[in-house]
């Protein structure tokens, strides 16, 4: 499928079939207490057709990966923007990539990972070295680049079928 280049649209896939149903976990991690965040990425991912399970804000490690363990979700989403992101975010997808359900399903973090701004390549790069599929990181062109990346995960996927990762550009950002 090929998607528009428009900057500021949003690509609602509602009318696919196929992405019905299909479960996307939204999560905070464990020092976060922000929840807007949460509920916009709710509405997105429900507005593409998911199923879309809102584990919240402060979510400890164990019930996070218990969670997605037993969810088996098509997809991952991790949000932060309390400024910790990159730290809870390193901790938790080594977690998430030890759990034997959870080796091979689609992660990815986004939001405000730091406290100063766009986080460095080398922080991105981190990130998408240690399990994560895609970095988001809070530019102008975060939001659409998400609604790519969503549009492009094949929908009904069985997380333990399949195993791609995205490399990332030079620049660490997709
Ligand atoms: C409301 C608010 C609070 C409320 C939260 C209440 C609640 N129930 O959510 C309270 C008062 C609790 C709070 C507390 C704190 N907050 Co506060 N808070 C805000 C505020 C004003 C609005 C956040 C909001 O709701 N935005 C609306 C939602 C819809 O948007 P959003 O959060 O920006 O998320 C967007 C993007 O980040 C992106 N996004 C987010 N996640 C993801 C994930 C993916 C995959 C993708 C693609 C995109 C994406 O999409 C969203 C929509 O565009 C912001 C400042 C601001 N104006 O943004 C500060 C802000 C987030 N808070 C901040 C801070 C520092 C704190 C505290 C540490 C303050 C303190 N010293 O106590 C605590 C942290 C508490 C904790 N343990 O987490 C900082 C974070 C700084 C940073 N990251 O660089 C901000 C940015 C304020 C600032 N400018 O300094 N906060």
């Amino acid at each position: 499928m090929s998607l528009p280049d428009s900057p500021g649209v949003i690509w609602g896939n509602s009318a696919d079939p196929a992405r019905v149903k299909a479960t996307v976990v939204v999560t905070s991690m464990a020092s976060d207490s922000h929840t807007w965040n949460l509920v916009y990425l709710q509405l997105l991912l429900e507005e593409l057709g998911y199923d879309v399970v809102n584990l919240g804000s402060c979510v400890p490690d164990d019930l996070l990966i218990s969670s997605c363990a037993e969810l088996r979700p098509a997809l991952v989403v991790v949000s932060s923007v309390n400024g910790h992101g990159y730290a809870d975010g390193m901790r938790v997808i080594d977690k998430l990539r030890a759990c034997d359900q959870l080796v091979a399903t689609p992660v990815v973090i986004g939001g405000k990972l730091g406290i100063d701004g766009a986080q460095t390549g080398a922080h991105i790069h981190n990130l998408m070295a240690s399990g994560f599929d895609a970095v988001f990181d809070d530019t102008a062109t975060g939001i659409q680049d998400f609604n790519r990346f969503v549009c492009a995960i094949p929908a009904k996927t069985q997380p333990e079928q399949v195993h791609w990762l995205l490399e990332p550009t030079p620049t660490g950002r997709l």
